[in-house]
């Protein structure tokens, strides 16, 4: 494969982008090598500016559960373009989707509308700070929930210490706000809870974390997470950015049967648009401006085109039920990938949850990030580039996830595997 245009747009790019990327995980910091630049995409395949084409399971990090460009959404798209793209004000559609994602989350009696799983985030702590008048909040280590302020704090010293500033740019203060505990430790839940659960307004976790890899709950954790919060007077927010209609239409929490108070939610209800989302009980939800008083706002909140695309893609997930189908993909997909290492002779362990997974290079389970840490992330970037050379797109780091789409076919799976028990072969070296 020749790079070069990729090379030239990427130089020019760093010109005028810090790092020549509008979000850093795109730049391939932790597997080496220079960023392909895309050109396009089409069902599960994508192609870069060179003319080489690859198998795609990135999808968007995870929006394209339908695969690039479905006819339907696309079409959804240029016919709301066609009637503006803008206009700051109620629309129909925007009361078509609401109604959609409450008849279908089950936690969703009110939702609001924002343009990124950021946003969602950020107003869902807001509100449950302003429901429970406490400031605390506690999420997992490994955990990510976007880049506002208090969701980029990191383990302090101690279990039951406060955060401390995971970047440079949040103020110790912020960061102090947040405790940052095991993922599937109900022990260090219960310290925290006994310490300080009078201050916690709640706890935010993906329910099935996706972000330190893919990593599975415990039997029971949930339910264990939910009553010890309930009894501490704290809520639960389940983001389900990357799990809302990727573990079926009900999400991780129709998966799990777990009800949470609030959920966040992204990527696949924007179809590829920006789109993001934040729900729960009327009660809770009627404390928002303008019903409220907890303010929060967006100029291209519920923007036309971003629901019209999302609109389209809950459409096609409720009427064409890919989930079986491609739930057995990825699994066939992980015994592909687990029986290419035993033969290849490295050490891998893969995690797959409905049709996304990870290939954590480390023996042994992984659980949460301390285990998820062992992995070896330089036979993971060998990896990645011996697949991307031979035309298989994996995530550009140890610590997402693959995601198999609607798009992705029986052969699509068999020849991602012959790449990879190559890409084993020529690592195990
Ligand atoms: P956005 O602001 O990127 O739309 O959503 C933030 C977010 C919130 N919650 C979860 C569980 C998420 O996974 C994300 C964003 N995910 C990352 C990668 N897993 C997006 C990719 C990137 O940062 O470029």
């Amino acid at each position: 494969m020749t790079h070069q245009r990729s090379h030239d747009i990427f130089v020019r790019a760093q010109a005028v982008i810090p790092g020549g990327v509008n979000s850093p995980v795109r730049a391939y910091k932790s597997v080496g090598g220079e960023p392909v630049t895309i050109a396009s995409g089409s069902g599960c395949h994508v192609r870069d500016v060179d003319g080489n084409k690859y198998l795609d399971y990135i999808g968007s990090w995870g929006p394209l559960i339908l695969g690039h460009a479905p006819k339907p959404v696309i079409e959804a798209v240029c016919d709301t373009a066609a009637l503006g793209t803008s206009f700051g004000a109620l629309t129909v559609r925007e009361a078509d989707f609401a109604e959609t994602l409450c008849r279908l989350v089950p936690c969703f009696e009110m939702v609001r509308l924002v343009s990124s799983g950021t946003e969602a985030v950020m107003s869902a702590i807001r509100l449950a700070r302003a429901a429970t008048d406490r400031d605390l909040i506690i999420k997992f280590d490994g955990g990510y929930h976007g880049h506002s302020d208090g969701l980029l704090a990191k383990a302090g010293s101690g279990i039951a210490t406060q955060g401390i500033p995971g970047t440079p740019g949040v103020p110790e203060a912020f960061a102090a706000l947040t405790i940052t505990i095991p993922f599937n430790d109900l022990d260090a839940l219960r310290a925290v809870l006994k310490a300080r659960g009078g201050e916690v307004a709640c706890l935010i976790g993906e329910p099935v974390p996706a972000n330190m890899g893919v990593v599975p709950p415990a039997d029971g954790y949930w339910q264990a997470v939910r009553a010890m919060l309930r009894d501490a007077g704290a809520l639960l927010i389940f983001d389900e950015v990357i799990t809302g209609f990727r573990l079926g239409l009900a999400g991780a929490q129709g998966w799990l049967g777990v009800t949470p108070d609030l959920c966040t939610m992204g990527k696949i209800i924007g179809g590829g648009l920006p789109v993001g989302a934040f729900g729960g009980c009327a009660d809770l939800m009627r404390l928002m401006a303008p019903e409220g008083p907890v303010y929060q706002a967006g100029t291209l909140s519920g923007n036309p085109l971003a629901v019209a695309a999302g609109q389209a893609t809950l459409h096609m997930l409720e009427t064409t039920n890919p989930y079986p189908r491609i739930n057995a993909l990825a699994r066939r997909l992980a015994d592909g990938m687990t029986s290419a290492a035993v033969d290849a002779g490295v050490p891998a362990v893969v995690n797959v949850m409905g049709s996304m997974l990870t290939g954590f290079f480390t023996d042994g389970p992984v659980m949460n990030f301390e285990y998820a840490l062992r992995a070896d992330t330089g036979r993971y970037a060998a990896f990645f580039r011996a697949c991307l050379e031979d035309g298989v797109m994996l995530a550009p780091s140890q610590f997402e996830a693959m995601f198999v789409s609607a798009a992705h076919t029986d052969a699509d799976v068999e020849q991602t595997l012959q790449v990879m028990r190559k890409a084993f072969r020529k690592i195990a070296k």
